[in-house]
């Protein structure tokens, strides 16, 4: 792979680009921001590689409607120009929308039963994001697990790829750890006491390369099903157990609020530009309970 030395300015004579946010954590992963990285230049340096991201999005129930703008917004604003494969789970096959994809990426529809609980159908992600891998392997080289109620508005790219890529939650990104919603009680495995965690993850969007996002899914998935099996449910279910996860295996990249804003909460200084975020739903219509 070669690259022409012009487009990347010496990296001694670059003055920090952004002062008023974290850039880097203190286990040293980049904090993406808009205005911390050159696009061209990355785009430059992944294209020759012919690399592949999957997505995964789970649209069961009522869900299905959030599928159409999702699937066309990531057209105009994922990875664009790169390969991409989205595998849509779901209840209704039949009602997946048809939305023109460009060439190099494409859309595979994986029946998945209903859900009684919406808990059950969050939960049941994280057993067919470790399933999914599995057949994965060789295949793709990147994997992002997104909400399928949202919609992307900004650029999502090569700026994004790690080896375990975590999304800062837009809700807690101001506040002190203490007050982030982890799962306190002791007796789960997802918990983390008061003095533990870095940042409070999203379970709205995670990925990374695929033998990293495997070991997280299943890690994930294992301890879910050992807290069933004791009688007891974290307080945000897989969210839970990611920020448990990302708290022992740090993130190799972390992705600020930008990446998973949403569309209800005003917008902050801080947030040059929203890439992608979620709808404002009415909880009591769309889910199953
Ligand atoms: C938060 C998290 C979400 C998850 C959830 C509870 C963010 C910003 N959001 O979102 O990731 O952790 O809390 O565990 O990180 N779904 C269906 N049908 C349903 C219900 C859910 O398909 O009837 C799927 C769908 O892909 C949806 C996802 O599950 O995007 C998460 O559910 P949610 O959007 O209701 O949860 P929410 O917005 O409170």
């Amino acid at each position: 792979m070669s690259m022409r030395p012009e487009i990347c300015p010496p990296p001694w004579i670059i003055p920090p680009r952004r002062r008023d946010v974290v850039t880097v954590t203190p286990w040293l992963a980049p904090v993406v921001w808009d205005g911390t990285f050159d696009p061209v230049l990355l785009d430059g340096l992944y294209r020759p590689r012919n690399i592949s991201v999957a997505v995964t999005v789970f649209a069961v129930g009522k869900y299905i409607r959030f599928l159409e703008a999702f699937l066309q917004t990531a057209e105009q604003h994922f990875f664009v120009g790169f390969n991409v494969h989205v595998y849509i789970f779901t209840d209704q096959p039949n009602e997946v929308p048809r939305v023109h994809m460009a060439p190099g990426r494409q859309v595979t529809v994986r029946s998945v039963p209903s859900s009684r609980r919406w808990q059950e159908i969050s939960a049941r992600r994280m057993e067919l994001i470790q399933t999914l891998i599995e057949e994965l392997r060789n295949h793709m080289d990147y994997i992002f697990c997104l909400d399928v109620d949202s919609q992307f508005h900004g650029r999502w790219g090569t700026e994004s790829l790690g080896g375990l890529v975590g999304v800062i939650h837009p809700g807690y990104y101001r506040d002190r750890r203490t007050k982030f919603p982890y799962e306190r009680r002791p007796e789960s495995r997802a918990y983390l006491a008061p003095e533990d965690g870095d940042f409070y993850y999203c379970g709205g969007a995670f990925g990374g390369q695929l033998q990293e996002v495997h070991l997280m899914a299943k890690t994930c998935r294992r301890d879910f099903e050992a807290d069933a099996r004791g009688g007891i449910e974290a307080a945000w279910q897989e969210e839970s157990h990611l920020n448990r996860y990302m708290w022992i295996h740090k993130p190799t990249k972390v992705l600020s609020p930008e990446y998973l804003w949403q569309d209800f909460k005003s917008r902050e200084p801080e947030i040059r530009l929203v890439r992608f975020s979620g709808v404002t739903k009415n909880y009591a219509e769309i889910r199953p309970n």
